[in-house]
């Protein structure tokens, strides 16, 4: 009897906690909070091994500071919208909504059966207009503030379905669909101003201490500050001038050509009517084409090509050849470069290689360089030469130097140039929130009353047009009045990125009933920012950059009060199995399903929680569950089989402990101490859980003893309850069960955090004797069983043993165990 029935303990405690709504909190200001969330999942079908390892963590952080007292808010929710639900639709032909909820009630109850203490009435879906049209609402707001703009952009288009792709659904420069090859297309989208908040945004980095340093790192490059000078150049026979963006305004008298991005509107001017236009556009067209089917960060061999136009050099008057180049981008800077081969090795390349003068203007301490036999740029600090007033200047100086000068001609001045780019919104998808915009032929763009808000995604669609959003044709959407003046109207098709969902949903769970605003600023203040979040680290740019982004605009609105939104950053590692991330294309999936149908959810949560700390890649392994399982059927059973015996123990400790009470009680207080550090200082379950595995042999193997040497009941209650207050978090279930199982009036989630008694902690220490030839020389204080070595050590290292052993070699030390050290000289 007494197995270990995992199925009907989990069963039981699941529905006690759910019908209890055990995890429900409401803000209470005469309370801290603690706020743990992770990142909530696209409603997918069915969760995998990475959401178990994801929510599992949230899960213990979450049980963990409400034993500690922490009023703790721990949501869950839906990321809804998105692409997979309208491929769904159109290949099963079912509607996106209803596989979208259908997805989410399955996926809910997976999240109930692993036993997730998440408080469900805030729960929400993104899809839901009582949730999306406050994102309306924000974006009329940014609209008002000059935050969201129409602007031009260039984007994927494939000619058969007649629709945009999204970057990720162009395959080798062809539709993913029908690999027609996909052309760039000119289309209004609306953008927000992300750019306006660039420097808050980079700044906010170094405010971040609970970030890892490497996600900081990707926001901070994704930012990318650069600190220079604009220059303009004038054009030869023209009265216009190239304006270029450059960090080495010191080089200035080294640049001996121009490079420009193939898109730069001068190309096109200055190869007009030429005898090489048609070369140069093929060129235009054919690097622009390879762009496209470049990886990100992948870059194409470097080529240009000769425009036929020359610039004047501002502060030489040298004539300097004005070239195309593939790796100069239009979206950077001022999409023109001044090349200076002599310092950038991008442009010494690009010389060498159309041979192009290399001119050095700065040298390194004690050096002279030569243009003509330079194999490498030297792109490193020195003093100037060959730069008129300036030579003789240390390049830092220069930059200064040349930079002022610059603005007294009037011919540039210093900047700052972003890499981050306005974020670009408008989706031409059907399964996302509708863009709130009427378009009148006589008004022009008009934003939607926020009284007519939301703007509800119709439903009554259908699907049968080859991947184009159904909205386009929908006439009962598309008709409307112009808000302006009344007359017909049309509506904006585009809906929003998903990604706006997900950058404030963390705020709305603070109060999910609010039907009148957005937030409710009380619980918005108490409950934020949130204190822990934890995700994949694939989130650490876009998703993590958006929500600081969102948190500031409504600061800035009047919604929030903080500037940031997560004060504290966990990113997992990925959860892999034979060497490789869990995938279907790889065919490595482990189905959380059957594992819990095998072993139970404790099984599972202990088995992800043990196998690696948090940030580490998780190595699926076999053995790995079954000796969690193992682990879990020893406690279940000890505390099964001790049951009497454990029930009529006493709460207090006796007064007269043996050698045994006094060895499990002091485990017992240094496994507290140790699992309370491992999960304050880092989440360190794996080490926590080692530590009360340590505990268990401890008191296994004092029960198995003789019986006069087994500790007292009470000891051994005091034990096991420990070992169950300290497991809970990681293993609800079956700590809950079993505390109930000693008898124990109130549940074990109502038990607050043990805590350590240092002097229970102290190992017992015990004297062991010094001898220098044959005499008592020294004593030292230490704990049973320490090893040879160290005794050794400590003797010669003890002031008053060296004063006898002195410059004397040692010819051999004798240590008796726990009680003495010889030392023969
Ligand atoms: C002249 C020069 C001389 C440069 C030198 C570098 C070294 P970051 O730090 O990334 O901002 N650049 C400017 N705009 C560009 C564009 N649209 N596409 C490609 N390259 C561009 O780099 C700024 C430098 O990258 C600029 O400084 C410019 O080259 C180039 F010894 O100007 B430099
Ligand atoms: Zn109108």
């Amino acid at each position: 009897q007494n197995r270990y029935d995992f199925a009907v303990i989990e069963e039981k405690w699941r529905d006690r906690w759910l019908a209890g709504k055990t995890w429900q909190v409401e803000a209470d200001g005469s309370r801290k909070k603690y706020y743990v969330l992770e990142m909530f999942p696209y409603p997918s079908g069915r969760i995998h091994m990475g959401h178990v390892r994801n929510y599992t963590i949230g899960d213990v952080v979450a049980r963990y500071r409400r034993m500690c007292g922490d009023n703790v808010i721990h949501p869950m929710g839906w990321d809804a919208f998105g692409m997979p639900a309208e491929n769904a639709a159109i290949k099963h032909g079912t509607h996106p909504a209803k596989w979208t909820f259908e997805n989410i009630d399955y996926m809910r109850g997976q999240l109930q059966r692993l036993g997730l203490s998440y408080d469900w009435d805030r729960e929400l879906a993104t899809c839901d207009p009582k949730y999306y049209r406050w994102e309306q609402l924000f974006f009329l707001k940014m609209l008002n503030k000059g935050l969201a703009y129409r602007k031009l952009t260039t984007v994927n288009w494939c000619e058969t379905c007649q629709t945009v792709l999204a970057n990720e659904q162009v395959i080798n420069g062809a539709c993913w669909r029908c690999d027609q090859a996909v052309t760039p297309r000119q289309m209004q989208g609306w953008f927000l101003k992300i750019t306006a908040y660039a420097e808050e945004l980079l700044a906010g980095c170094d405010r971040l201490p609970g970030w890892p340093e490497k996600v900081l790192t990707m926001q901070r490059n994704w930012i990318g500050k650069s600190t220079g000078a604009e220059l303009e150049f004038s054009i030869e026979g023209s009265d216009d001038k190239l304006t270029i963006f450059t960090t080495r305004p010191d080089t200035v008298f080294g640049a001996t050509f121009m490079s420009v991005a193939p898109e730069h509107p001068l190309v096109a001017e200055l190869s007009r009517g030429s005898e090489r236009e048609t070369e140069i556009n093929d060129f235009v067209q054919r690097t622009q084409a390879a762009r496209r089917r470049l990886a990100a960060g992948e870059e194409p061999p470097k080529e240009g090509i000769f425009t036929g136009g020359y610039c004047l050099n501002p502060f030489t008057g040298a004539r300097l050849p004005i070239y195309a180049a593939n790796f100069v981008l239009m979206e950077y800077g001022t999409g023109a470069v001044m090349a200076v081969p002599a310092h950038d090795q991008r442009d010494f390349e690009f010389a060498r290689q159309y041979d192009l003068p290399v001119v050095p203007v700065v040298h390194p301490d004690g050096e002279k360089l030569d243009g003509a036999t330079m194999t490498a740029a030297h792109e490193g600090p020195g003093v100037l030469a060959d730069s008129g007033d300036f030579s003789g200047l240390d390049h830092e100086a220069a930059k200064a130097a040349i930079t002022a000068r610059a603005e007294e001609l009037g011919v540039g001045r210093s900047r700052i140039t972003y890499r981050l780019r306005d974020w670009g919104i408008s989706r031409q998808r059907y399964w996302g929130a509708p863009i709130p915009i009427i378009h009148c032929e006589k008004c022009g763009v008009q934003p939607v009353p926020e009284e007519q808000l939301p703007v509800v995604l119709p439903t009554d669609v259908n699907f049968d047009q080859a991947g184009k959003s159904p909205l386009h044709i929908l006439e009962s959407f598309i008709n409307t009045a112009c808000p302006a003046c009344g007359g017909a109207a049309r509506r904006e098709t585009d809906t929003m990125d998903t990604f706006m969902e997900s950058s404030w949903y963390f705020a709305r769970y603070t109060c999910p009933d609010s039907h009148d605003a957005p937030l409710h600023k009380p619980a918005a203040d108490y409950w934020l920012p949130v204190d822990q979040y934890i995700g994949g680290v694939e989130h650490a740019i876009l998703h993590l950059l958006y929500s600081r982004f969102f948190t500031k605009v409504l600061r800035d609105l009047g919604y929030l009060s903080i500037d940031e939104p997560f004060t504290n950053l966990l990113t997992q590692g990925m959860v892999i199995k034979d060497g490789a991330k869990m995938s279907k294309s790889k065919g490595n999936v482990v189905d959380p399903n059957e594992l819990i149908e095998q072993y139970g959810a404790d099984t599972v949560r202990l088995f992800s929680l043990f196998a690696a700390p948090p940030e580490r890649d998780l190595e699926w392994n076999h053995q790995g569950v079954e000796g969690a399982f193992r682990f879990l059927s020893r406690i279940h059973r000890f505390v099964l089989d001790n049951r009497e015996m454990l029930r009529a123990a006493g709460e207090e400790l006796p007064a007269d402990l043996g050698e045994a009470d006094r060895t499990l009680h002091r485990k017992t207080h240094q496994t507290i101490r140790k699992v309370s550090q491992d999960i304050d200082n880092s989440f360190q379950f794996n080490t926590a859980i080692s530590a009360v595995m340590e505990l268990s042999n401890t008191l296994f193997s004092l029960n198995a003893a003789q019986a006069d040497k087994q500790p007292q009941p009470a000891v051994n209650r005091q034990a096991v309850q420990t070992m169950l207050t300290l497991l809970f978090p990681m293993v609800p279930h079956l700590c809950a069960e079993l505390w109930e199982e000693l008898g124990q009036a109130e549940a074990l989630d109502r038990q607050g955090w043990p805590q350590f008694d240092p002097e229970a902690a102290k190992e017992e220490e015990i004297t062991v004797v010094v001898q220098v030839r044959g005499k008592v020389r020294g004593r030292l204080q230490v704990t049973p069983g320490t090893p040879e070595e160290q005794l050794k050590e400590m003797a010669l290292a003890d002031d008053k043993v060296q004063s006898f052993v002195g410059d004397t070699p040692v010819r051999k030390i004798i240590v008796v165990p726990d009680k003495l050290v010889n030392i023969v000289i």
